[in-house]
Order: C-alpha cells, then sequence, then structure tokens
C-alpha cells in the first residue's frame, strides 16, 4: 500500500475541514455556504463537503481577480517568476500530500498522481515562471489579457488547473478557476499552497461548483478571457456563450485518436505503447490511443500479445501501489462506460475484457474488428477501452486515422522513420507521438483540430494564449511615383 503516513495526513486535513470548505477569493476561504459531498469513487465514502458556488459567489471572485490584475500585470517579469518558482517548490514540498488526495478523490492509481500529475503540476509552474521572466523580451509589447475565467474537468484535476493558472499568471493575468464538481479538493490545497507562498490577493480565485457555476464564470460579463478543458457538448455550448461577447477563448476538448502501429513495428514495444494509451488514467484521458489501427500482416500476432499482457493488468484500490487501473472517476461515468460498451456489443463486436472488482471500477477492454460505422469507433469513450481494426497500407492507415470528427493527437509505430514523419504529417492531429504515447512537457503546445477545439496550451503558443499581441504595423505601400 501507501506510506500510511502519507494517507494519514490527508485524512487529519479532510477531518480539520469537517463542517465543509469554502471558496477562495480574494486571499482568503469564504464562509461554508450550501454545499454538496465529494466522494472517493474507490470506496463511495463521502469524503468532503464543498461549496456550490452562486453567480454572487463567482461576481466576488471576479471583482476580486479584477482589482489584483493591474498591480500583478505592473509587477516585473523577475517578481512574478518568483511567486510562480515558489509555488513550484511548495508543490514539491507538499507532493506527497498532493499525491494521495488526488488518488482519493478522483481514483487514479498512486503510482501515476506520484510520479506523474504532481511532478508535472511543479515543472509547469517552473517552466512559467521562465516565461514571466522572458515574456517582455520574447512578445515585446505585448500586454496581459486581463482576468481570465477557466473551468476545467476532473480528468486531471491539479494538473489542469496548473495548465490553465502557470500561464496566465506568468503573463500578468488574474484568474478566477472553477475545478470540476467531482474533484474539487486538490485545487482547494492548491489555495492554501497560494496562501502559504503569499501570493497576493485577488491573483488566484477557486470557486468551486457544477455546471451552472462553470456557466456563471464563463458568462461573467467582466471577464476577459475564457479558457475551457472538458466535454465537447459543453464546449460548445461556451463558443455560442461567449459569441460576439469579445472574450477571448480556448477549447480543449475530447478526442478519439488514432494509434498507428505498422509491419515493421517494435511490437513488443507497441504493446506497452497500447497500455499507456489508454489504461493510463482509466482512460479517462482526452487524447487516449483509443483507436488501433494494425497493419493486417501482423495484426493476430498483436492481438494475441495484447490479450496476453491484458491478463497481467490489475484493477482495483488506487492507494496500492501495484494497481495499474484505478476507480472511474463517478459511477455516473462508469454508467456511460458500459452503456457505450453494451451498444458496441449489440452491434456484434467481439469483445476481450480483463476483470474488476465489484463497485465504481471497469475492468481493460479491448474490442476488434471494428469499423467506422461502430459506435465504439465514433464516441469517447472515455474509459478504458480501445479498439482494433486492420488496415493495408499506409494510404488506408491515414484514411482510417482522419476518419474521426476529432483530431487531438494520434501514435505512430514504425522503425522506419521516413513512413513515421511522413504519416505524421498527414493524420490531423495536434500532437503526433512516434514510438511513444501519453508524453507530455511543459515546453511543448497541446491542444486539437476540428471537434477537438481550438487553442495551444503549454510553451510559446500557451503563452501567446493569455496575451494581447500588439497590432503589428503594416507599411503602407509607398505611392507610385
Ligand atoms: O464533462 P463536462 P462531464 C468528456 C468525456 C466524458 C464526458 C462527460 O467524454 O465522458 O465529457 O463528462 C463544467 N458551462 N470529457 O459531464 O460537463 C463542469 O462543472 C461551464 C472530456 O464531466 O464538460 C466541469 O468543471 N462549465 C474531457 C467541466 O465543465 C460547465 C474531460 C467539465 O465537465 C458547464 C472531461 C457549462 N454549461 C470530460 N457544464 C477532456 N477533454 O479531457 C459543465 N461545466
Amino acid at each position: 500500500g501507501t506510506a500510511p503516513e502519507d494517507s494519514k495526513i490527508v485524512r487529519e486535513w479532510l477531518s480539520k475541514h469537517e463542517s465543509g470548505f469554502g471558496h477562495f477569493i480574494n486571499g482568503a476561504f469564504t464562509k461554508v455556504g450550501e454545499t454538496f459531498d465529494v466522494q472517493n469513487p474507490a470506496t463511495g465514502d463521502v469524503i468532503a463537503r464543498v461549496s456550490q458556488g452562486s453567480a454572487s459567489d463567482v461576481d466576488d471572485a471576479v471583482k476580486a481577480a479584477r482589482a489584483a490584475q493591474p498591480k500583478w500585470a505592473g509587477l516585473s517579469g523577475h517578481e512574478r517568476a518568483k511567486y510562480l518558482y515558489a509555488l513550484a517548490r511548495h508543490v514539491q514540498q507538499h507532493s506527497r500530500f498532493l499525491a494521495v488526495l488526488e488518488s482519493i478523490d478522483n481514483g487514479k492509481p498512486i503510482r501515476e498522481s506520484r510520479d506523474g500529475d504532481i511532478p508535472l503540476v511543479a515543472r509547469h509552474f517552473y517552466h512559467h515562471a521562465g516565461w514571466a521572466e522572458l515574456a517582455e523580451d520574447e512578445f515585446p509589447g505585448a500586454e496581459a489579457v486581463g482576468v481570465c475565467g477557466q473551468v476545467i474537468p476532473w480528468n486531471f484535476p491539479l494538473l489542469m488547473l496548473a495548465w490553465k493558472v502557470a500561464p496566465a499568471l506568468a503573463a500578468g493575468n488574474t484568474v478566477v478557476l472553477k475545478p470540476a464538481e467531482y474533484t474539487p479538493l486538490t485545487a482547494l490545497a492548491f489555495a492554501q499552497i497560494a496562501a502559504e507562498c503569499g501570493l497576493p490577493k485577488g491573483v488566484l480565485n477557486i470557486v468551486t461548483g457544477d455546471g451552472e457555476t462553470g456557466a456563471a464564470v464563463v458568462g461573467h460579463e467582466n471577464i476577459d478571457k475564457v479558457a475551457f478543458t472538458g466535454s465537447t457538448d459543453v464546449g460548445r455550448i461556451i463558443r455560442q456563450q461567449t459569441a460576439g461577447s469579445g472574450k477571448s477563448l480556448t477549447l480543449e476538448l475530447g478526442g478519439k485518436s488514432p494509434f498507428i502501429v505498422f509491419a515493421d513495428a517494435d511490437l513488443d514495444a507497441a504493446v506497452e505503447g497500447v497500455v499507456d494509451a489508454i489504461w493510463f488514467n482509466q482512460g479517462q484521458v482526452c487524447c487516449a490511443g483509443s483507436r488501433i489501427l494494425v497493419a493486417e500482416a501482423v495484426a493476430a500476432k498483436f492481438e494475441k500479445m495484447l490479450r496476453k499482457r491484458m491478463e497481467t493488468i490489475r484493477v482495483g484500490d488506487p492507494l496500492d501501489k501495484n494497481t495499474d487501473i484505478g476507480a472511474i472517476v463517478h459511477p455516473v461515468q462508469r454508467d456511460r462506460i458500459a452503456e457505450l460498451v453494451n451498444k458496441g456489443a449489440s452491434e456484434g463486436l467481439d469483445l476481450c475484457q480483463g476483470t474488476a472488482p465489484e463497485g465504481c471500477f471497469y475492468p481493460p477492454t479491448l474490442a476488434t474488428g471494428v469499423s467506422p460505422a461502430s459506435v465504439l469507433w465514433n464516441e469517447e469513450i472515455f474509459g478504458p477501452v480501445v479498439t482494433l481494426t486492420t488496415f493495408r497500407t499506409p494510404k488506408d492507415a491515414i484514411a482510417l486515422a482522419n476518419n474521426s470528427r476529432y483530431g487531438l493527437a494520434a501514435s505512430i509505430w514504425s522503425e522506419n522513420v521516413n513512413l513515421c514523419l511522413d504519416i505524421a504529417a498527414k493524420v490531423k492531429a495536434g500532437v503526433v507521438w512516434i514510438n511513444c504515447t501519453n508524453v507530455f512537457d511543459a515546453g511543448a503546445g497541446f491542444g486539437g483540430y476540428r471537434e477537438s477545439g481550438f487553442g495551444r496550451e503549454g510553451g510559446r503558443e500557451g503563452m501567446a494564449a493569455y496575451l494581447k499581441q500588439p497590432k503589428l504595423k503594416v507599411k503602407k505601400p509607398e505611392a507610385a511615383p
């Protein structure tokens, strides 16, 4: 299991807040208002009560962010960088606490939260501290956008906060962030960390609540930019809601990313790649490689290897270091996965499933012989479910890969680098991995095409999205003599 002392710190922290958590507005926690329950999905236990943000809470948060913004933007880049470095260091100091809290709240395996999520959170703040230092030189004449409204999902709760908050603050913006209702706890812990670091009041505000609270953030008239990560359906609503408002908008939505295995690929590595692509984070990953496309010549062999590997995947207690697949975030999501898989089964698809404990868990699942007409091909399942389809030629592979309304990511497996680069250029995806998958870095822009959204997060492009660029001065052509 996990080091018991880490779990103890989390239990103590939760019991200290037994009467509920308020919002974090203007540098302090508000009184606890009307609350909703937050559950540990692995056990079904209620672990916290969190305030349901009203329009007036959102308004208070926006006012605080507005008041703080000019001074924050007026600091030198170096001063802002010092705060971002401090946030990164404090996240590292509290990393074990944050990892356990994330696993209890979200259901993800402790190995992933400890070695993946939390180190990447720190990395994101370190990286953007660098941008705070350099923004003035790298984006001459650019200014902060102002007050940013950010709404994030539950699959990487603290990491999504970092992706949104770090560049926003580095660029001199202030923030009102709404975490997902299933997983608000690490955001609240982060608010405490921000206070501990002495982050000026009002620079970061966190209002908890459901979609209604999110809509109040997005719709608030005094917000300059909206950044959203979540479902394509809500992304569509937000796009309509902000249309014509003058607010700038970035959307990071769903995906149905292809995982393309050519005949000359290192098949052992590609099988491990599938494990990472679809069984990481219970498959609740926007860029999950959920459609395997494998060359006909090696398909039978590859499938056999994959089925064998599936038998060794352990589903269960998120706090057990040996667990590969933890709990699904919420029973609603588990039921949604089961419903989609049942639909696939009723279409006559061949399903291979591992085992999972009773409760909010779902076994690793492989559906073979899946055609582009199938529901499992088209719908983002957001669970540990992968489809397998064969192709004959590279041209077929590209056509199948692009046969999707999404375009977030793709993964290509072949020992022929020329082939990989050629395919990479032809696959419509914001991120393309070659002989690897689900590799992230704060310095690389991440985002999609088509119904996967628009805008990039991370690196230079991510910073640019939080800055108002000066208008390019276009020289008037000289009048003809
Ligand atoms: O998402 P929602 P849900 C996909 C995935 C999943 C499905 C449903 O396929 O199965 O979406 O998940 C807030 N205005 N993804 O229903 O509702 C909400 O409170 C403003 C992919 O949980 O989009 C939460 O904070 N905000 C995805 C956030 O939006 C609103 C990650 C995301 O929740 C709102 C999550 C509104 N009208 C789900 N309604 C990814 N791309 O990573 C809800 N919210």
